[in-house]
């Protein structure tokens, strides 16, 4: 079997998506996910002009190999873009090895280790009693893990409260993506944040008690001795898990962190590689590793990334936003039901036009999430569907503090 095309689809069903698709000269294909949210284009760019060229004639089963190549093979290796454009292809080729096999992607890594993926989903408000009813609400859908985000007093915007630009359509009551909609900006400051987080699961612990597992985001916005401080105050609350405390680059400050508290520590979003991880994993100075398949090169690059967790007595929490596709998504659930080292998965509710452009999401019941026993994925890419959407430039929003300076969003 040798690559015969490689094609990649850039859609907006609300928001955008690039997807790579490979077709094979045997007329077997497969998709992956190629998203970046804020800078699609520039990945679109790297597979068509450098990529895709690279690919033509290769045999799509020699998985590692292209993943070799294209990796190292580059010289100029690594990065958000690269990284984005590498998982896209790799994610293809496991979805037309699956279908050469006649296999669903997580009996090729191994077969189940459990039936389903235990997952969880976010709950926000403008005050505490916003988010303990958005809590109430996704239990009374059976979630057992929530992720909770309040808006700051005196700031303006909160990560995980709002919804960026987006503008609510009429008739379908759902949010797209604006037309170059420039960032949104935001204010925020580290006073009022530590103040009120924690009184956040004072509240939420004393209204809904200790049975159900809650978290929070801290999106990379503080330093290490506030992340230390945070981590302490919120022990009383029991965490599932402190999410991504630190920005990515010094990951050696994890160490403060990890002395001042028991609050288990998770991160990974804003990582590329297994390289990237090895501290955290080797110095065990975190409990679950969190990065995003669609951004570290692949299904190859996460099931090392968990193996080298697993050696270490870490669990895996992929990440999984709204802003990669189902490809993504069922990519993330195929290895957590196969890997012995799964903790846990963050899951959306993806809108109509996204399963009518990408169907065949995982599918949510009770707590856990399930992929099908199709062939390879279970994923697909209904092009002409994808038409329909046109990209739109979008941005995430960004970030200042009260005197204008720039903070991490
Ligand atoms: C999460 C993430 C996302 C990111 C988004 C950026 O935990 O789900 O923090 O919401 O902000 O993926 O593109
Ligand atoms: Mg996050």
């Amino acid at each position: 079997m040798k690559i015969k095309e490689v094609r990649v689809v850039v859609t907006c069903p609300t928001r955008n998506y690039v997807l790579v698709k490979i077709v094979t000269d045997e007329g077997l294909y497969g998709v992956g996910d190629a998203t970046l949210n804020g800078r699609e284009l520039a990945v679109a760019a790297a597979l068509k002009e450098h990529i895709a060229p690279l690919l033509l004639g290769r045999d799509p089963g020699c998985i590692e190999d292209i993943w070799q190549y294209l990796f190292r093979g580059s010289y100029w290796r690594g990065g958000p873009v690269q990284m984005t454009a590498l998982a896209g292809v790799d994610m293809a080729l496991w979805d037309i090895k699956g279908k050469a096999a006649g296999m669903p992607l997580y009996s090729l890594l191994g077969g189940k280790t459990r039936a389903g993926a235990l997952c969880y989903t976010h709950c926000g408000g403008r005050d505490f009693k916003e988010v303990e009813d958005s809590v109430r609400a996704k239990l009374a859908e059976g979630f057992k893990v929530l992720r909770a985000q309040v808006a700051i007093p005196g700031t303006k915007g909160t990560y995980g409260v709002g919804s960026g630009k987006m503008k609510k359509n009429k008739n379908a009551g759902m949010k797209f993506l604006e037309q170059d909609a420039l960032p949104q900006e935001e204010v925020w400051e580290p006073g009022p944040y530590l103040r009120t987080i924690p009184q956040l699961f004072e509240h939420l612990r004393g209204a809904l008690g200790e049975e159900l597992e809650l978290f929070h985001d801290v999106h990379e916005r503080l330093t290490p001795i506030q992340a230390a401080r945070l981590a302490k105050e919120l022990e009383p609350y029991h965490l599932f898990f402190l999410e991504d405390p630190l920005r990515p680059e010094h990951k050696e400050s994890f160490r403060v962190v990890r002395r001042a508290s028991t609050t288990p520590l998770a991160m990974g979003e804003l990582f590329h590689s297994k390289w990237d991880c090895l501290p955290l994993l080797t110095e065990q100075l975190i409990d679950f590793i969190r990065c995003d398949l669609s951004h570290i090169g692949g299904i190859t690059e996460a099931k090392k990334i968990a193996a080298i967790a697993e050696a270490f007595h870490i669990q895996t929490a992929w990440h999984g936003p709204g802003d990669i596709s189902p490809h993504a998504h069922a990519a993330n659930v195929h290895v957590d039901v196969s890997i012995p080292n799964f903790g846990v998965q963050e899951m959306v509710a993806f809108p109509e036009e996204v399963h009518e452009v990408m169907p065949g999401a995982p599918v949510y019941k009770d707590g856990y999430l399930f992929v099908s026993d199709r062939p390879g994925l279970g994923t697909d890419l209904n092009e002409k569907a994808a038409k329909k959407y046109p990209y739109k430039r979008g941005y995430l929003p960004t970030t200042r503090r009260a005197d204008g300076s720039v903070h991490d969003w």
